[in-house]
């Protein structure tokens, strides 16, 4: 499949939403592990709009049930408006993270876009965790356990509505693979909220291929697509550069599949690479992995030219 498109990458380089420090320097060990000559090598022109700027990790507790609440606002402001940018000029954002709290400006961009476009927005959600704690419910206070509720419309009120309505989307939505670690509390938000979870005994009981005709079967040329991908989705033994790394994650070939079965729909059209964490990581592998399912979900295939 051709693909006459523009990614802008850019970098996000913070950990202001994470327990574990690190993961700021995950754009860099993108570029280290050839992002961009990876993405051009499939024909696409990619644009690396360097990285945002923003405040610096104050490593403090929480307060009121969330830490650094400042700090993760101007992060996604940032976020928010370059994700707007790129898109503006009819390019695929690529949000190279930093931790998972930057897809509350990325998603929020997103949305507003796809309101104005008349788009249906669906998220594919790509993670160990939900991320769909509160204030009111999580026992860290870390923010990148959070922006799932912020984009529905029920976390912290300085994170929520910045796509111009109170949830840039519904539960509808979004689907989540590779879940394995959901908190107590967060188990009943996902009841309430009426969240479609493919767990990973859904993908043990059915498989990936399954689980992924089921995610994409609605998706038609009226849908972007965007998938939000989380590195400490898949297994630590492939991916040990995580903070919050748990075991029992879909195999190389299941997350390999997984991405290419979103590049057939040929409707992905922003994504976000979080979690990073060069600190933790073996020789760049976690991010070499991460530019292997990229190049994946942008439609490389073996035998497809
Ligand atoms: N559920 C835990 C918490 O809220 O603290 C752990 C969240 C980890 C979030 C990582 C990024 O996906
Ligand atoms: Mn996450
Ligand atoms: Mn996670
Ligand atoms: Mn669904």
């Amino acid at each position: 499949m051709t693909i006459a498109r523009t990614v802008s990458l850019i970098g996000a380089p913070t950990d202001v939403g994470a327990s574990v420090r690190g993961a700021g320097m995950g754009p860099e060990a993108l570029r280290v592990a050839g992002l961009a000559e990876a993405l051009r090598s499939q024909r696409l022109t990619v644009v690396d709009r360097g990285n945002l700027a923003g405040p610096p990790n104050p490593w403090m507790p929480p307060t009121q049930g969330v830490r650094h609440m400042d700090e993760v606002v101007a992060w996604n402001r940032a976020v928010f408006d370059e994700v707007a940018a790129a898109l503006g000029r009819g390019h695929v954002p690529l949000l190279m993270g930093g931790d998972h709290c930057l897809a509350i400006g990325s998603i929020s961009a997103i949305a507003r876009h796809c309101r104005e476009r008349r788009k249906n927005l669906r998220v594919v959600w790509l993670d160990a965790h939900t991320d769909v704690n509160t204030e009111a419910i999580s026992p860290s206070g870390n923010l990148h356990g959070m922006p799932v509720s912020c984009l529905l419309g029920h976390g912290p009120a300085q994170l929520v509505g910045w796509s111009g309505e109170r949830a840039a989307i519904a539960a509808d939505n979004i689907d989540f693979i590779g879940i394995r670690s959901v908190d107590a509390d967060e188990k009943q938000a996902i009841r309430l909220l009426g969240l479609q979870v493919f767990d990973m005994r859904h993908i043990d009981e059915h498989g990936m291929r399954n689980t992924m005709t089921e995610v994409l079967q609605d998706v038609d040329e009226d849908t972007h697509l965007h998938v939000s991908f989380d590195l400490d989705c898949l297994d630590p033994m492939e991916a040990p550069g995580v903070g919050t790394g748990v075991r029992g994650g879909p195999t190389y070939r299941e997350m390999q599949l997984c991405m290419e079965m979103i590049a057939d729909t040929g409707q992905l059209a922003s994504v976000d690479v979080v979690e990073i964490n060069p600190a933790l990581d073996v020789r760049n592998q976690t991010a070499q992995l991460a530019v292997e399912f990229i190049q994946s979900l942008f439609g490389a295939s073996t035998l497809a030219r």
